[in-house]
């Protein structure tokens, strides 16, 4: 499956002045097609509503979105996939519910975890996180270029870098071996949300 190489992680609570949907539509008007919805919150109805939104917006410009943490959500609303962290159901347990064509991705901190979610059907490894950053409060230490370059060596799955990246940035993660970048406030605190979207879009070479 050919991946994006920009990774949109929708997490509403970053902008709680605009809405779910317009966050998605400048991200689509930029340029992105591939979301991870996000937003640790929101009850399940509520999740499943927006995910059902989303997957509508994403659709029309034939974007994928995948759903974190939920595979019922995912399952339920026909999104795209799932992806798990290394405390959530397994990636295996995840395909018995999605089946063999979606997407499963998995969040890995290190070259051991990284290993292991190679061993498994994921369709991608997350790997970070790659700089220091403070939206996620509980991150584990920072994986580094260097940690990055060194589970690029061992890995042949698509390695999606997460954590701090931005569009000054996005480039080096790239050259050290990233397939795809992740990526929440650099994007989403933007002012102007789709030129940013572009000009990651540029700087990925897309
Ligand atoms: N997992 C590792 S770092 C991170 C997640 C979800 C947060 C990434 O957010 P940002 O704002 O792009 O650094
Ligand atoms: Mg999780």
């Amino acid at each position: 499956m050919r991946l994006e190489k920009l990774y949109a992680i929708l997490d509403p609570s970053i902008r709680s002045d605009l809405s779910l949907l317009t966050i998605a539509g400048r991200l689509l008007e930029g340029g992105a097609r591939w979301f991870q919805y996000r937003k640790k919150s929101a009850a399940s109805g509520e999740m499943l509503a927006d995910v059902t939104t989303l997957l509508r917006a994403a659709r029309a410009m034939k974007a994928r979105v995948v759903v974190n943490d939920r595979a019922d959500v995912a399952w339920l609303a026909q999104a795209h996939g799932v992806h798990v962290g290394q405390s959530d159901l397994n990636v295996e347990q995840v395909r018995k519910i999605l089946g063999p064509r979606k997407m499963v991705g998995i969040s890995t901190h290190g070259l051991d975890q990284a290993l292991a979610a190679a061993n498994t059907s994921a369709t991608y490894i997350a790997l970070g996180p790659i700089f220091p950053t403070n939206t996620k409060k509980d991150s584990e230490p920072v994986v580094g270029l260097e940690g990055l370059r060194e589970v690029r060596k061992y890995i042949t799955a698509p390695i999606v870098a997460i954590g701090g990246i931005t569009a000054d940035n996005a480039g080096d993660v790239i050259a050290a071996g990233a397939d795809s970048v992740a990526v929440i406030s650099d994007l989403l605190r933007a002012e102007d949300i789709a030129a940013r979207t572009r000009l990651f879009l540029k700087v990925l070479g897309k």
